[in-house]
């Protein structure tokens, strides 16, 4: 009766064991809906994962900050609350300035140039982010950021005084340097944000202008195609090490596969979702030379203050970039 029982717990055991050296299952708190491309994407991954390693790491996506809030995932992926996360890059900025150059206005506005910065960028951030514990998989921009309002902008002075939302610290700079008012607010509250008038404007792409509904509460968009910020997706160094070789190599050969396709998505989205905002009742116009020539300026001041700020590594970063 005794040895039966202890035989049976043992089984039991080991069992156990098996199924979880079998199977492992990865939460992954991301920041946005869905519907994003960038969601989407991540979706694709964690299914070659799944598909690649026969179901032996299934990567469970928390989409829209349900989670951890955008804000919490770094740090919680750092901590090791959860093995893999994904983030807009330029919110590590505090960290260091390398992290916030691809929010840097008109510095990289088309697709080559957004290419061109990240090769230039990745070597930093791979150390950058080696040095928390963290590990990059892969990063995906998001299309030229363009602006969108409630009535026709020509100048920079037409911009004074708007309630604008804003996503990051280079943003809001921005906006300040622009004579606006900035608010910080994440893509899932954008649509009450608005609607509460709490914001009265923004910058960012047609992809979350069209995932956020703007003709709901917006009727302008001015595609000024002011920058091209990336969002990355990180895994925690020792979360990743604890998986055996093949699974590595999985996740690996799974990550290098999402930045190609991601990078094609978002460039397929510029023109598209561009698109939708017009059949949609938005008022799509290009800038007015006015308009972008204030813009620039304010640009061209933000990066003498950043290029300050990063002292020797970032003026190598920007010359890497520059050759
Ligand atoms: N969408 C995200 C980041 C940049 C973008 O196009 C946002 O608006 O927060």
């Amino acid at each position: 009766m005794f040895v039966s029982r202890y035989l049976g717990g043992a089984v039991a055991a080991l069992a156990g064991l098996v199924v979880q050296a079998q199977a492992d299952t990865w939460d992954m708190p991301t920041p946005y809906p869905d519907a994003t491309f960038h969601t989407v994407n991540i979706h694709q991954f964690a299914e070659d994962v799944a598909t690649a390693t026969d179901g032996g790491l299934e990567i469970k996506v928390h989409s829209a900050g349900s989670l951890f809030k955008h804000p919490e995932i770094s740090k919680a992926v750092r901590s090791g609350q959860v093995p893999a996360g994904e983030f807009f890059l330029s919110l590590l900025a505090n960290d260091n300035p390398a992290f916030g150059i691809d929010s840097m206005p008109f510095l990289a506005t088309n697709y080559d140039e957004a290419m061109r910065l990240w090769a230039a960028q990745k070597d930093v951030i791979d150390g950058l982010l080696d040095d928390q514990g963290l590990m990059a998989l892969y990063a995906v921009p998001w299309p030229p950021q363009g602006l969108y309002t409630t009535k026709e902008i020509n100048s920079v002075a037409d911009l004074a005084g708007l309630k604008f939302r804003t996503y990051n610290a280079t943003l809001e700079e921005f906006a300040n340097l622009a004579g606006a008012a900035p608010t910080q607010v994440e893509v899932p509250d954008i649509p009450q944000a608005f609607s509460t008038g709490r914001v009265e404007a923004m910058i960012t792409s047609p992809s979350t202008g069209v995932n956020s509904k703007a003709w709901d509460f917006l009727t302008h968009y001015t595609d000024i195609q002011a920058w091209i910020p990336k969002n990355i997706v990180v895994v925690n160094k020792r979360a990743f090490r604890r998986l055996d070789d093949a699974t590595q190599a999985a996740v690996l050969e799974a990550a290098a596969a999402a930045e190609q396709r991601g990078w094609e998505m978002s460039m397929a989205e510029t023109a598209a979702q561009t698109a939708v905002l017009a059949e949609n009742g938005i008022t799509v116009v290009a800038p007015s030379d006015e308009l972008m020539t204030g813009l620039r300026d304010i640009g061209a001041q933000m990066l003498d203050n950043w290029t300050a700020e990063a002292g020797d590594s970032g003026a190598a970063l920007l010359s890497a970039y520059q050759q």
